[in-house]
């Protein structure tokens, strides 16, 4: 009798939709940004169903530079869910970004079936996406069958927190979503990934290497990049700088990891420290072009040359990022935190202090260069120009220290990384590696739902314009950003001529005079239009204190910027003229 009953009985079972979903949360992963459609709206429903907060946005594009920040600013992989073929792509910059950038996230896309897409038989979003998204990220997936997503999801997480952190593309064809197995099967194929981002721990005659060279140092420096402010060893940095007394200079994410106003920081002194340091220490950082690939002019050039350059010790969790550029004296390989701990037990005793020479020339080209920038500040032009615009969100984040900063743009990007003084870890997001337009307002959608602080978003009018259709979105959702556009009528400025002649303005020219803030209220935000300091002041004042969505459109001088910013030597045509 008893079998019989078992027999008949009808066992739970569960499906593809709620396996991905279970695997998620299981590894503590609660927030989705995503855009919903065939085959991952009802995922998206039940996302919200099974209590997860769903966010969904005006392009995926958007959706996915919001799980890439997620990912940096919590350190577990962002996930972003799109559809097939075009969504998946609209997705892929994101990921592809977020690789170059080290941040860790997961890109879900919804695929059409593979035995149509394998024969080219023309489905619906037809695309081998797997195949396309591989070169652009850390590691790509696909999950045939239900029993696997278990595997899938932790593969997945593993690849983007472990080692440099980067993206992952997770293929779910939709077939598989609607597969089913019994639920206590599945549960049971769910893993909960154990240590997904392992310490690793330098070796000791490594770190004895490294040691010596910091000793024997008569000019040494720091420079501090986001893997730093990544790695959350903030004590252990900030110790680490304070016990050496040796001056440090932070990358434009790592701003923050100690005040800007700590009187070691080398920021207002950086032409003239990155020539002259003898031994460099490098934590988190990348001798990339953001640093002239550790050589040429900014690094001494032939002078440099003349007493052999300088001695580089590099702590990064990469072993191949060694040597990319110059030579690595001292590779340090492994995490900030284990790196910097080891470094701190080899100083425990005396450690001589920087000789005073070194530290009075730093602090008089600072001085210098503080004074003359407060001069400047101190003006009150008409129309505003970044400074005086700048000076009020300096103001404005000094009494604010644990709001969210995202910042993009060029002449925009530049001044507000040089001006605005940053005063806690991982508060500044920006374009990063890349300088890619269009993180905008990704990055405010996600710092303000992954932290709850206010967000602020400076942005070129251009820049604002890759994302600003996500408005909408931090309407919908309520969120505490405070977007400020410096409309300068363009791409870097607003005054260039059409060469030709013709009636079409010049390729950077924008509408003049373009009200940007009705954008805003069109969905029910705040609008404030500011053309001098003070309304500027009072409008930002006033989003931080009601914290409702806000654009304020501050209108700049359209002659103030200069082209690409401070990168203008990058364009081709800028050698044909020394040429
Ligand atoms: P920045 O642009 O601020 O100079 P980069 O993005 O160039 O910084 O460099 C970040 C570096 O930090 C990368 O080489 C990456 O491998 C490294 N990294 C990321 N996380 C960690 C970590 N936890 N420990 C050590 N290195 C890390
Ligand atoms: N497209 C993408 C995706 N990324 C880019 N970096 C660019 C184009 C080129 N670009 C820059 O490098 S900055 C910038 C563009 C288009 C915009 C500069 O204008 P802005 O800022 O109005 O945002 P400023 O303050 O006027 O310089």
């Amino acid at each position: 009798m008893s079998n019989l009953s078992e027999s008949t009985e009808v066992r739970p079972t569960t499906d593809g939709f709620h396996l991905v979903l279970d695997a998620l949360k299981l590894n503590g992963i609660h927030t989705i940004y995503g855009l919903p459609g065939i085959p991952v709206t009802d995922l998206t429903r039940m996302a919200q169903a099974e209590g997860m907060r769903m966010i969904s946005f005006r392009h995926e594009q958007n959706a996915g530079n919001a799980a890439a920040i997620a990912g940096f600013i919590t350190a577990k992989p962002g996930v972003c869910l799109t559809v097939s073929a075009p969504g998946f792509l609209n997705g892929l910059t994101a990921l592809s970004n977020a690789t170059t950038n080290c941040f860790p996230m997961i890109l879900i896309s919804g695929s059409s079936e593979r035995e149509i897409v394998d024969l080219q038989q023309g489905d619906y979003e037809e695309m081998d996406q797997l195949a396309i998204a591989r070169p652009l990220c850390k590691a790509a997936y696909r999950v045939l069958h239900a029993e696997d997503i278990g595997v899938g999801i932790a593969r997945a997480i593993r690849s983007a927190v472990s080692g440099r952190p980067g993206g992952v593309y997770l293929d779910l064809p939709a077939k598989l979503f609607a597969q089913t197995m019994d639920a206590e099967a599945g549960s049971a194929s769910l893993i909960e990934v154990v240590d997904p981002a392992p310490r690793q721990i330098p070796a000791p005659d490594a770190v004895q290497r490294a040691l010596g060279l910091l000793r024997g140092a008569k000019k040494p420096l720091i420079v501090l990049g986001k893997g730093a402010a990544y790695a959350r060893a903030d004590e252990a940095l900030r110790t680490l700088v304070e016990k050496t007394g040796i001056p440090y200079l932070p990358m434009s994410m790592a701003k923050g990891i100690l005040p800007d106003t700590h009187e070691q920081s080398a920021a207002a002194a950086r032409s003239f420290v990155l020539p002259e340091a003898d031994v460099v220490l490098l934590i988190g950082a990348r001798l990339n072009w953001l640093l002239s690939h550790g050589k040429g002019k900014t690094w001494g050039g032939a002078n440099a040359k003349a007493w052999g350059g300088q001695k580089f010790i590099q702590i990064d969790i990469s072993p191949t990022e060694m040597d990319s550029n110059v030579r690595i004296d001292a590779p340090l390989v492994g995490d900030v935190g284990s790196c910097v701990s080891a470094l701190l037990e080899g100083i425990a005793g005396q450690w001589p202090q920087p000789p005073a020479e070194w530290i009075n020339a730093i602090a008089e080209r600072r001085n210098k260069n503080i004074g003359k920038m407060a001069e400047t500040l101190a003006k009150d032009p008409r129309p505003m120009n970044f400074h005086s615009a700048l000076n009020v969100v300096r103001d404005i984040v000094r009494d604010n220290p644990a709001a969210m900063l995202v910042n993009e743009g060029a002449n925009a990007l530049d001044f507000t990384r040089s001006i605005v003084d940053m005063y806690q870890p991982r508060k500044r997001l920006d374009v990063g590696t890349w300088g890619v337009m269009g993180i905008g307002m990704g990055f405010a959608v996600a710092a303000a739902v992954e932290t709850g602080q206010q967000v602020i978003a400076i942005e070129g009018d251009s820049a604002f314009g890759f994302s600003g259709m996500e408005v909408e979105t931090i309407c919908r959702y309520g969120l505490p950003v405070c977007i400020v556009i410096f409309n300068n009528n363009g791409v870097y400025r607003g005054t260039d001529q059409n060469l030709g002649g013709g009636s079409d303005v010049a390729p950077t020219v924008f509408v003049k005079d373009a009200r940007y803030e009705k954008l805003i209220e069109a969905f029910g935000g705040v609008g404030v239009y500011a053309t001098t300091p003070a309304e500027l002041r009072t409008g930002m004042e006033q989003a931080i204190r009601s914290r409702k969505p806000t654009l304020i459109n501050a209108i700049i001088d359209e002659t103030a910027g200069t082209e690409s910013g401070r990168i203008t030597g990058l364009n081709p045509a800028a050698s044909l003229k020394k040429k």
